[in-house]
């Protein structure tokens, strides 16, 4: 706790002095799920497991360059759909339907954005998950949750790293 206190009034001195911020690799393992939702929350390792979490094998994490850049030969997550229901999405109109859309945003400023429609009438809904183990251990290096969608023709552009919010917004 100390040892936060002072990491804290560190970074606070850091601001008030060169008015500048250090953007800290997020090791906290808090996803805030938020926007137009009844039940705003916040995803962590210890409540991940109310979310029935699946396990599934082989998926390669391919750049648009064509470099496959990471080899996951299991994974383990919990479905954005799933997320997003327990959420509880307020949509008065539902033929306003194709204007929302979620936002993934990453402590970077990393962002993918899913249609609803993507999620709720395609079979990606089925594969977009936010993961918290490879190869049956804990994410580290990458934050502590990643959200993939395993059924994308090249996987690195929606594979993104230190997730830190889940949004759901409505074009005007
Ligand atoms: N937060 C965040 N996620 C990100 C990126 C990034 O810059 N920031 N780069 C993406 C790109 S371009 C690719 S190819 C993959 C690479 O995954 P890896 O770094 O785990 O190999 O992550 C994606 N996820
Ligand atoms: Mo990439």
């Amino acid at each position: 706790m100390m040892y936060i206190k002072i990491i804290f009034t560190v970074l606070l001195l850091q601001v008030v002095i060169t008015g500048h911020a250090t953007i800290l690799p997020d090791t906290t393992g808090q996803v805030a799920v938020k926007g137009l939702i009844r039940h705003p929350f916040v995803c962590t390792l210890g409540n991940v497991a109310a979310f029935r979490p699946e396990t599934r094998n082989n998926l390669d994490i391919v750049c648009s360059s064509g470099e496959t850049k990471k080899v996951l030969r299991s994974f383990t997550g919990i479905r954005l759909k799933t997320i997003l229901d327990s959420a509880g999405i307020i949509m008065p109109k539902p033929k306003e339907r194709g204007k929302y859309y979620i936002a993934i945003r990453a402590t970077d400023g990393y962002t993918v954005l899913y249609a609803w429609n993507d999620i709720y009438n395609n079979p990606t809904g089925d594969h977009v998950f936010l993961i918290y183990e490879e190869n049956g251990g804990p994410i580290l290096e990458d934050g502590r949750f990643v959200m993939i969608c395993s059924n994308d023709k090249v996987t690195g552009p929606r594979h993104v790293k230190w997730v830190s919010s889940i949004e759901v917004g409505k074009l005007p």
